[in-house]
């Protein structure tokens, strides 16, 4: 199964490692055909090679958009060695076997990330390389096909281990990369393309990444990961930069992200935020004057849960804060900057992952969201919905303060990124109790009065913190049962989507207990 190189196609946009590269199968006695930009490059290493233009006997020509597509390249990429009659063709038309291709594409996901305007990116559609591509990986019973410059080495390394050949599962693995690759490839455009025009229902459309990142492990040590990224240079987890720390573990990526997109609802206009995450769900997110304040009151939410947790700021990390996080054990801390001094700090604490984002996330951005289930994929629009005071309908006979409004608007903020069924305690713009991922609404009602009474015990207050708060919950009531209990936890207001058939028994009861009460119209489901 061992296939001879006897001539290369070196077609790239992205030089790097190409010298070397030429130079080795030069060394090897492989004779080098190349377009245009890289035929150059290599001739001005002094490396022997031939232009596809004289293959073709046609000129590269309109700008390049026709070099490659030409029968003197594809039938030579395609002829079957062992078929006589495709033998009886090449020799008829004087089509030479290309043994390897080496192509990397127009770079359109770097034109992407620069923001490049429409003509721009149409240009940067490659049309001859995935065609080079996906012809040469079909025919990967006698065709290497190369796409990454990242296996380069493991090529010559396999030249090497063969005397001069490569085997067939070498070659077939590159045709299954090679293929993942112009998917990918076409997957982007297309997405691109969806945006272009402004067609932002999740219908019809193709869904890919490039790997960014191979992972220890996935969720359990026994899984295999990798992390995907989709191109679009959005601000978050896919385009931070790690400044010190551990390699991300695929438990921290996903983590990170819920921590990000939390604490980039809050702008930083609006004040400092803090999110802290376990296990994607907030156990503790706050506001304040500083973003030494909204930690520390983020913190007092859950201290025990916040130990070994996922920190998230709207702000640049500061001296004081990164000092006061590096007193506990924290996993990530994520935030748009972070000054020298923080920097220092947890210079010292080896484990610490720091994340610098270009920006905050921008949460009223459309997109889509994914998720596996057994044999397909569950698309739909991201949950961008946002809830202001002009969109809240008082139901009670007691209206809620000012106060009490803003730590209402804030809740359903937290509770938007929290697991159903939710149930978040507010007061002062801090979560004092967070329920999450329970199946009844009572018991995520419970819950967070039970962690608030902890609290309490452990900062020797006087009496939980959920006493006088606002509460949200995520979905309606469906009985007055979960908002008894909210009452019972000391709750003075409350805010939720309304919408059920007992809402009369639901707004009855809250008057019953001297609850202020508002609906959204608008529903928080997270599954
Ligand atoms: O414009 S194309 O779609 N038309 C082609 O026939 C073609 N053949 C190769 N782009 C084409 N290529 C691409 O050119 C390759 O995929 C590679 O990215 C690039 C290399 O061009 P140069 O050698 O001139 O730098």
């Amino acid at each position: 199964d061992l296939a001879p190189l006897r001539r290369a196609l070196l077609s790239v946009s992205d030089k790097t490692g190409l010298i070397d590269l030429a130079k080795a199968l030069d060394a090897r006695g492989i004779e080098l055909l190349s377009t245009g930009g890289t035929a150059k490059a290599i001739r001005e290493a002094g490396i022997a090679v031939r232009d596809v233009s004289e293959v073709t006997n046609f000129p590269e020509m309109m700008d390049g958009r026709v070099k490659t597509l030409h029968p003197m390249v594809h039938g030579g990429l395609l002829a079957l060695r062992d078929n006589d009659s495709h033998v009886a063709s090449m020799e008829e038309h004087g089509i030479g076997a290309i043994d390897l291709l080496v192509v990397n594409l127009y770079p359109f996901e770097a034109a992407l990330a620069r923001g490049a305007e429409y003509d721009e990116m149409i240009e940067n559609i490659d049309i001859g390389g995935p065609a080079m591509i996906r012809a040469a990986a079909k025919n990967h019973a006698f065709v290497t096909t190369l796409v990454d410059v990242q296996d380069y080495d493991a090529l010559l390394a396999e030249l090497d281990a063969n005397d001069g050949q490569t085997s067939y599962a070498f070659r077939q693995r590159h045709a299954q990369i090679a293929y993942a690759r112009t998917g990918a490839y076409d997957a982007a455009v297309s997405t691109w393309m969806a945006s272009a025009i402004g067609e932002q229902t999740p219908r019809r459309r193709v869904f890919a990444g490039e790997l960014k990142q191979s992972l220890r492990y996935g969720e359990n040590p026994h899984q295999d990961a990798a992390f995907y990224v989709d191109g679009s240079a959005r601000p978050g987890i896919a385009t931070a930069e790690q400044l010190q720390g551990k390699e991300l573990s695929y438990n921290n990526i996903n983590d990170t992200d819920a921590a990000y997109e939390l604490v980039s609802e809050f702008l930083p206009r609006d004040g400092a935020a803090c999110a802290i995450i376990k296990h994607a769900n907030p156990c503790g997110v706050a506001t304040g004057s500083t973003i030494l304040e909204a930690y520390q009151k983020a913190f007092d939410c859950d201290r025990t849960s916040a130990f070994g947790g996922i920190v998230a700021l709207n702000q640049t990390l500061d001296t004081a804060t990164a000092e006061k996080i590096a007193e506990i054990f924290t996993e990530v801390v994520i935030a748009p900057g972070a000054d020298q001094g923080a920097r220092d700090i947890f210079a010292k604490k080896k484990n610490l992952r720091l994340l610098i984002t270009p920006g905050l996330a921008n949460a009223v951005e459309p997109g889509l969201t994914y998720r596996q289930v057994s044999g397909g994929m569950l698309v739909q629009d991201k949950d961008i919905g946002r809830r202001e005071l002009e969109d809240l309908k008082v139901v009670t006979k007691v209206q809620p303060t000012a106060e009490q409004m803003a730590d209402l608007l804030f809740a359903w903020k937290v509770a938007k990124h929290v697991k159903s069924n939710a149930i978040v305690y507010v007061r002062d713009g801090a979560t004092v109790g967070v329920g999450a991922g329970q199946m009844s609404r009572v018991d995520s009602a419970l819950i967070a009065a039970k962690k608030a009474e902890r609290m309490a015990e452990a900062l020797g207050l006087p009496e939980p913190l959920t006493k006088g708060s606002a509460v949200a919950s995520d979905a309606f009531f469906p009985f007055a049962d979960g908002l008894l209990e909210a009452a019972a936890a000391g709750a003075s207001c409350v805010i939720q989507p309304g919408g059920s058939m007992r809402d009369d028994e639901v707004i009855a009861a809250a008057d019953e207990a001297g609850l202020a009460m508002v609906f959204t119209g608008m529903r928080h489901f997270r599954h």
